[in-house]
């Protein structure tokens, strides 16, 4: 896949609100936050969509929600509760092709989402 933004925030090319990291996922505050928390949960290693990932990612799939919920907690509003969104190419909404997990916090979420 081509590089997008997102790889340039995990190269430290361009500046980001890092808010969590290991060696294999990277947390930032979403630049145009839908929330009042709204922070992108990504994989280090580039995937554009979902539709990319493979049997063998399984894991770090798994992963990126783990971090998600374990953030939540860490805040404080697990309990509370919090949306996760995975946007998969144009239908989905997704405009940077580099796999991410949104996590939305701080306010009632409708559904069905628009
Ligand atoms: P999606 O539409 O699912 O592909 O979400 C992409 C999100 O990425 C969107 O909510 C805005 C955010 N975003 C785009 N460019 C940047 C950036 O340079 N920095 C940060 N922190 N977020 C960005």
């Amino acid at each position: 896949m081509g590089d997008t933004i997102f790889g340039k925030i995990i190269r430290r090319e361009i500046p980001a609100d890092i808010v969590y990291e290991n060696d294999e996922v990277l947390a930032f505050r979403d630049l145009n936050p839908q929330a009042p928390v709204h922070v992108l949960f990504i994989p280090k290693l580039a995937l554009a969509t979902l539709n990319d990932a493979q049997e063998s990612q399984a894991a770090l799939l798994g992963k990126l929600l783990l971090a998600a919920a374990d953030y939540a907690k860490r805040e404080g509003f697990a309990e509370r509760g919090y949306r996760t969104v995975i946007n998969c190419n144009e239908d989905g909404g997704q405009t940077v092709f580099h796999l991410h997990v949104h996590l939305l916090a701080g306010r009632h979420m409708q559904w069905p989402p628009g």
